[in-house]
């Protein structure tokens, strides 16, 4: 944990030589916040913006489900109840890079134009924590960036990352003087380099922004040893389409992000190869585990021991199997989630004992939802429900009431014009979304507001395999078109289908709705300016088509 105290080193710079402060390139050598004074300083918004990576929704105990009942998420819960929680929450495109691209630049993929993970971010686009930095703010990121190698260029003051998708124990670190690898693990970490910033490196004489990004509970979703074994022998309620068999939905047929046929089995489950082996089954990935200490290691295998030996003394198949895999999926990833809201909580404790936050606005969000076991899956991507929403609180206190509920639909487009707006800052024109200052500040939505949201998924072919996708969900419906080698509409109501078992795009009786939402697909595309994959009105391709058509003649989806 010897890091070089770089972000120190900067601040000291500042406060002593105004000159040598890391403003970058095209920053304004005249920022604004030369000409303010320390009284209008202060009125101008702390942001701390708290984001994990594949944290779903029905896991936050704000939410009210099941889940969160039985592993709450106190902390999480606590900006909920002091401001706003966000109750129709999505992304634009459900996958790391674009909507960590997407909430910097307040734009859709096609626009910022990282639609895949793998791209290369321009970290020299215009972001939002560097417009503030321009106007006088100090800004700092702490955890995974996931979008370029590192954010040199992005505009930080201050950074520290992890490399790419982030390791949870003894990860590699990069900061602007190198790459180390840190014993500790992530969570804790991204907290420890986010609390010394707040604390000691930063200059208390200006608004600050600090975004910490977590890697946990993204895959292969390994708890802190100190919580292995907390929700060991909890009973998580399995979810009714645990064995969904796709039926009318090709698309969600072909995947492969199945708990019980694609996890890997020592890689994701941390399961073993037999009672009184510590030796892992299959791990794709060898290097999350071996990167351990051997005490870290040991530590590991003695507090899942005795579980895993029960499992394969009981020598489980098929359904069996499949069932066990659920509860140790969910016990797994709950449990890294409890050192995220951990995590919240030592920075709400500290925002509150120094009082700055009564100035400050903290959100918490992830980078889009997943699936804790809905139609059998774990991953994200589709426009299913699960993976469309992500969660969203948010508070600030004499600005948005405690206990707010919004209902109106948001998007992670909202975020960037939300911080310029709360910040004093125009809303530049390329922004395609709006302040949510304008739902939170008394729950009701303007009346022009947005009623319905547009998404796009491109990744394909790619990790879980899939099919690009765009559509279209209103307050009641969801129409989405598959597109490449899967040409498929499906068309769900969420009143009477709220888990979209039952895709009925040839419904008789829907034609006049889905031919409706047809048409404000076909103005959403035009308003956001996408015109990537094919048009609404392009037809199904012939050979698509035939093959659906042969196929619900031969029964094959009828189970
Ligand atoms: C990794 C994961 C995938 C996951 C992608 C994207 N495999 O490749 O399961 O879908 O990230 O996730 S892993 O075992 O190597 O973690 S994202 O959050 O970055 O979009
Ligand atoms: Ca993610």
């Amino acid at each position: 944990m010897d890091q070089p105290r770089i972000a120190l080193a900067a601040a000291l710079c500042t406060l002593a030589l105004p000159a040598c402060a890391t403003l970058p390139e095209d920053a304004p050598r005249h920022a604004a916040a030369s000409s303010t004074t320390p009284q209008e300083e202060r009125q101008r918004p702390n942001i701390v913006f708290i984001m994990s990576d594949d944290h779903a929704y029905q896991a936050v105990s704000a939410y009210g489900s099941d889940i969160g009942r039985l592993a709450p998420t106190p902390n999480i819960d606590r900006i909920a109840r002091n401001g706003a929680i966000f109750l129709n929450s999505y992304v634009t495109n459900s996958l790391c890079g674009p909507s960590r691209a997407t909430m910097l630049t307040g734009q859709f993929s096609h626009m910022h134009g990282f639609t895949k993970n793998g791209q290369k971010f321009d970290n020299s686009m215009w972001n939002w924590p560097r417009a503030l930095g321009q106007q006088g703010y100090q800004t700092a990121l702490f955890g995974k960036w996931h979008l370029n190698y590192s954010p040199e260029g992005a505009g930080f003051d201050t950074w520290k990352v992890l490399d790419d998708q982030g390791k949870y124990y003894n990860p590699d670190i990069i900061t602007p003087d190198g790459r180390t690898v840190v014993e500790g693990y992530a969570t804790d970490l991204v907290t420890d380099y986010s609390l010394e910033w707040l604390k000691e490196e930063r200059d208390p004489g200006k608004p600050f922004a600090i975004l910490i990004h977590h890697k946990a509970p993204h895959r292969n979703f390994m708890p802190a040893i100190r919580h292995l074994q907390k929700y060991l022998g909890t009973e998580f309620p399995i979810p009714t389409n645990y064995f969904d068999h796709y039926d009318g939905r090709p698309a969600a047929e072909a995947q492969e992000m199945n708990i019980y046929e694609d996890m890997y089995e020592g890689h994701d489950l941390h399961m073993t190869e037999q009672a009184g082996s510590s030796e892992l089954r299959f791990d794709r990935w060898p290097d999350d585990f071996t990167r351990m200490t051997p005490e870290q290691r040991a530590a590991w295998d003695a507090r899942l021991q005795a579980n895993n030996d029960a499992m394969n003394e009981a020598d489980l198949h098929g359904r069996d199997l499949a069932l066990w895999k659920y509860q140790r999926y969910m016990n797994q990833y709950l449990a890294t989630v409890t050192a995220v809201d951990e995590s919240v909580g030592r920075v709400l404790d500290w925002l509150e004992r120094t009082g700055l936050d009564e100035n400050t606005i903290v959100v918490y969000t992830s980078d889009q939802g997943f699936y804790l076991g809905e139609h059998g899956w774990f991953d994200k991507r589709f426009m299913y429900e699960e993976s469309l929403r992500t969660p969203l609180v948010m508070q600030y206190p004499g600005h948005i009431a405690p206990g707010t509920r919004v209902e109106a639909p948001v998007q992670n487009v909202d975020y960037a014009p939300t911080f310029l707006d709360f910040a004093g800052l125009p809303i530049r024109d390329t922004i395609q979304g709006r302040s949510l200052r304008e739902v939170v500040d008394d729950g009701e939505a303007p009346a022009d507001w947005r009623e319905d949201i547009y998404y796009h998924y491109y990744e394909y072919p790619g990790f879980h395999s899939v099919r690009a996708h765009y559509g279209v969900r209103t307050d009641r419906y969801k129409l989405m078109r598959f597109y490449g080698d899967i040409n498929a509409w499906e068309f769900y109501d969420l009143q009477t289908d709220p888990n979209e078992m039952h895709n009925r795009i040839d419904d008789p009786s829907m034609q006049g709705t889905i031919a409706e939402l047809k048409q404000k697909l076909v103005e959403l595309r035009a308003q956001y300016k996408d015109s990537d994959g094919p048009a609404v009105d392009d037809p199904l391709s012939a050979v698509a088509k035939g093959r659906r058509d042969a196929e619900a003649a031969a029964g094959l989806h009828h189970h």
